[in-house]
């Protein structure tokens, strides 16, 4: 049994959040891993306030566990959603793409527990100082938008520039992701991809067989010129946008365009010639569908076989 001050921090069984995905994590995939003994999140970027606030009193009605809320702080509704998770008090919201500094003495005062996604050293420090419950180092491995370093380099420099608890994420498909992520000074995950095919959640079946077929090099990251990559499954949209990308007739608003609404197609119709599957790199290791419960039991019964067997090594 792993059991760390994430899991004592939330209330949850296993230390383990389940990426908030746009268009992706609702109601259905947040209780479901919530009731698998993790924390589950719903995502504010898949529709208006009052799909958040009803997606919030499903998952209520749907689990009696603690559950959060992510916030992508690009989003044009951010100061909505940020006064609805007030509101109903959400336990916890994870925050991404952004600094969520304006924001943390409302939640903070709401009583609710803020985690925000960092991909800087620089990031994680004004986050404990504003409070943050613990941060979440996302490395480029992952999928959606990225930053710069990988999980590997950025997990121990976070540890050891903050002493707030620190959670794993970018590159983390099964439990000896969770065992590594561990020896370099984390002490939860969280794991967006391997979820993508869970049951519950609730997406386009070829997403999900786009997942499973992938392989270590099927991934492509796009969008650097407009300032926000983002890590996609290769497929005609993704490789078109490279295209368009480096090409100089083409202009950031054609581009913004091109790309805008994507991630939607991809998640609701399928749709490879113009959805953006965003998925991190550890798709090549995702095999089967399984319910959220089965992936986190599976995930921390591996990872503890792998860090038992590591002291073998020790003399
Ligand atoms: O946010 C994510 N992943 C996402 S958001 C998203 S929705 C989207 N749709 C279209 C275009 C772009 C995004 C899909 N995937 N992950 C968390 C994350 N946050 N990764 C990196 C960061 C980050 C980057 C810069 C966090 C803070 C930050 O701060 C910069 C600053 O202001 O200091």
């Amino acid at each position: 049994m792993i059991y760390t001050e994430v899991c004592k921090l939330l209330g949850i069984k296993y230390p383990i959040i389940q990426g908030g995905m746009a268009w992706v994590s609702d109601a259905s995939l947040a209780s479901a891993v919530s009731n698998g003994g993790g924390l589950g999140l719903i995502s504010a970027m898949s529709g208006d306030s009052e799909w958040l606030r009803n997606e919030i009193i499903k998952t209520r009605a749907m689990t009696d566990k603690p559950f959060g809320v992510n916030i992508m702080l690009m989003s044009p509704f951010v100061e909505q959603i940020a006064e609805i998770v007030t509101e109903l008090q959400v336990p916890v919201v994870t925050t991404g793409a952004g600094n969520p500094t304006k924001y943390m003495e409302r939640w903070l005062a709401a009583g609710i527990k803020v985690i925000p996604v960092i991909p800087s050293t620089a990031l994680a420090k004004k986050m404990e100082r504003s409070g943050a419950s613990a941060v979440i180092a996302e490395g480029m491995e992952a999928g959606g938008h990225v930053g710069e370093l990988t999980t590997m380099s950025l997990l121990p420099q976070v540890r050891d520039a903050v002493n707030i608890p620190l959670i794993a994420a970018g590159g983390i498909g099964d439990g000896r992701g969770i065992a590594a992520s561990f020896m370099l000074g984390a002490t939860g995950v969280q794991v967006g991809t391997r979820f993508l095919v869970a049951k519950e959640a609730d997406i386009h079946q070829t997403y999900k067989d786009m997942v499973i077929r992938a392989k270590d090099i099927d991934t492509i990251v796009t969008g650097k010129r407009l300032g926000h990559p983002v890590r996609s499954l290769k497929s005609t949209f993704s490789r078109e946008f490279a295209r368009k990308e480096y090409d100089s007739s083409v202009t950031n608003q054609e581009l913004e365009d091109y790309g805008s609404g994507a991630l939607r197609v991809a998640v609701q119709k399928g749709d490879a010639n113009e959805g953006c599957f965003m998925a991190g790199q550890v798709a090549g290791i995702i095999k089967k569908e399984q319910t959220a419960a089965e992936i986190i039991d599976e995930m921390f019964e591996q990872a503890e076989v792998v860090l038992k067997g590591a002291v073998e090594w020790t003399r």
